[in-house]
């Protein structure tokens, strides 16, 4: 019986001690959950870092494989990134062009294929087009798709597809410089896995761990820096014309100022058009008497440009034929004439900028030349329409030799072959190709043929009938112009019986 009680006594406390042990446990656990959590929000909250990594992080060549370099912003919203990646090109090599995000839609630099694999280096400088400065990506998002393909018979390649962790820039739409975390891709092709015949405990043949090839960082000089102006269109004698102003660098700037000097007698601007090619404000003015244009051009706070694009159009008229320049005013060191500033040093980096020459040419004219049938005093004086192929269609009256004024002729005909079409009433119509220059042309229309009474494009009874009708009478059957309809106009319009238009 005691031993009944005791039993009962002890088994009471052991389960007292599980019940203590249980809640114990529960506690921690508990406890655990929930100091994870706090330690994670407070991670999460103390850290704006962004992440940039590629997807997969390892891969076998072959196949080939395509890397998603992605960004994990967390919260923060991304306006710019800048992020170099070296692989080695010995080994790999682009299979195609890179593909950018959308998110980041102004591609300010994308190093092509070709290059790529020329240097075994990729430039991308993206940042958000005007629209998307409402909404930034943020959050995990794919930056570029780098396709890459295996170039070698080698075996037992490891490699990486490297982001270069000193030559990389991420800026929030706040314009702060992010913290970011890189981490590569190891890239391995043509594994052999030697047949295991050597009784060594050998491991995984893995090739010996050949110090990756880090990218051997040539110091190229960079490129000079240029302005320059080139013509858009052919400057015509009265008409517009327009001008690209470029700019040219390898070395990031932030700033452009252009001024040039312009011969106000030949060419006066009209316009200018902003290009925004830096994001920025444009200012610029021009003074048709003073012969003077400025435009200034800069980058938004944080932001820089590198590459070669258009600044801005110079739109002029021309107003003088001859050759004019256009010089840009430009003097070593100083500071109030043609400058780009560096982003890194705020020196003007611009080499001596290349005048630009042009020759103004004359507008283009039409002379039509023909002759007819007509005997006597009035020559070959007649009336009608010229008209091109390409819907130009203007009257002219000629002289007695038959030659009439100048037509002008539209600035685009300049440079080109054009077939042109001559009718005079009673005429059949005739054509000429003429190949059209600046200054005055003539276009001969050789004889006109006489006989299409009733202008249909066709001389045939029906015009015969036309001419019998006013038999011995006058007018316009009267071909040769001697005051009678007879047997002379007769013989002109059955020369050319059965005969059409051109
Ligand atoms: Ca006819
Ligand atoms: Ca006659």
């Amino acid at each position: 019986m005691i031993n009944l009680f005791q039993k009962f006594k002890a088994l009471k406390r052991s389960t007292f001690v599980f019940r203590f042990s249980l809640l114990s446990l529960l506690f921690l656990v508990l406890f655990y959950t929930f100091s994870f959590w706090v330690f994670k929000l407070n991670l999460v909250k103390a850290q704006d870092q962004v992440d940039i990594y590629f997807e997969p992080n390892i891969a076998v060549f072959p196949p080939d494989t395509t890397f998603s370099l992605t960004v994990d912003s967390k919260s923060e919203g991304i306006g710019f990134i800048r992020v170099k990646i070296y692989f080695d090109n010995t080994y790999f090599s682009l299979s195609q062009e890179i593909e950018t995000t959308p998110l980041l839609a102004s591609v300010i630099e994308k190093t092509g294929m070709n290059e790529a694999n020329t240097n075994g280096q990729i430039l991308l400088v993206l940042g958000l087009s005007a629209e998307q400065r409402q909404s930034p990506p943020s959050g995990v998002f794919e930056l570029a798709k780098i396709p890459l393909e295996l170039k070698t018979e080698e075996t037992n390649i490891h490699s990486e597809l490297a982001i270069d962790s000193q030559d990389i820039q991420i800026v929030s739409i706040d314009a702060q410089n992010l913290d970011f975390l890189t981490e590569n891709a190891d890239l391995l092709a043509n594994i052999e896995v030697t047949p295991e015949i050597t009784p060594t405990p050998t491991n995984s043949p893995l090739p010996t761990d050949t110090p990756t090839p880090t990218p051997t960082d040539t110091p190229s000089s960079p490129d000079p820096t240029t302005l320059s102006l080139s013509l858009i269109n052919p400057p015509i004698l009265g008409s517009q014309f327009s001008t690209d102003l470029q700019v040219s660098t390898s070395t990031p700037v932030v700033g452009i100022d252009a001024v040039v000097n312009f011969d106000p007698s030949k060419v006066e601007v009209v316009s200018i058009d902003d290009n925004k090619l830096l994001s920025g404000n444009t200012i610029s003015s021009f003074d048709n008497s003073a012969g003077l244009i400025r435009i200034s051009q800069i980058e938004s706070q944080g932001f820089s440009y590198v590459g070669k694009g258009s600044v801005a159009a110079v739109n002029f008229l021309a107003k003088s034929v001859g050759t004019t320049d256009f010089d840009f005013e430009f003097a070593p060191n100083s500071k109030s004439e043609s400058n780009v500033i560096a982003a890194a040093s705020g020196q003007d980096i611009l080499t001596p900028p290349q005048p630009l020459s042009i020759e103004i040419i004359d507008k283009a004219s039409l002379k039509v030349k023909l002759t007819t049938s007509f005997e006597g005093t009035s020559g070959h004086q007649v009336a009608g329409i010229v008209e091109s192929s390409d819907g130009f269609s203007n009257s002219f009256s000629t002289d007695t030799e038959g030659v009439s004024a100048p037509i002008e002729l539209p600035a685009q005909f300049i440079g080109n072959t054009y077939e042109f079409f001559a009718k005079v009433t009673g005429f059949l119509r005739k054509k000429a190709t003429l190949l059209v220059d600046s200054g005055e042309n003539l276009v001969n229309f050789g004889s006109l043929l006489a006989g299409d009474m009733n202008d249909d494009g066709v001389v045939n009874n029906i015009d015969l009938s036309l001419m019998y009708g006013s038999w011995f009478g006058g007018g316009s059957a009267d071909y040769n112009k001697d005051g009678i309809v007879n047997t002379f106009d007769y013989w002109i319009l059955i020369q050319n019986f059965f005969k059409t238009n051109d």
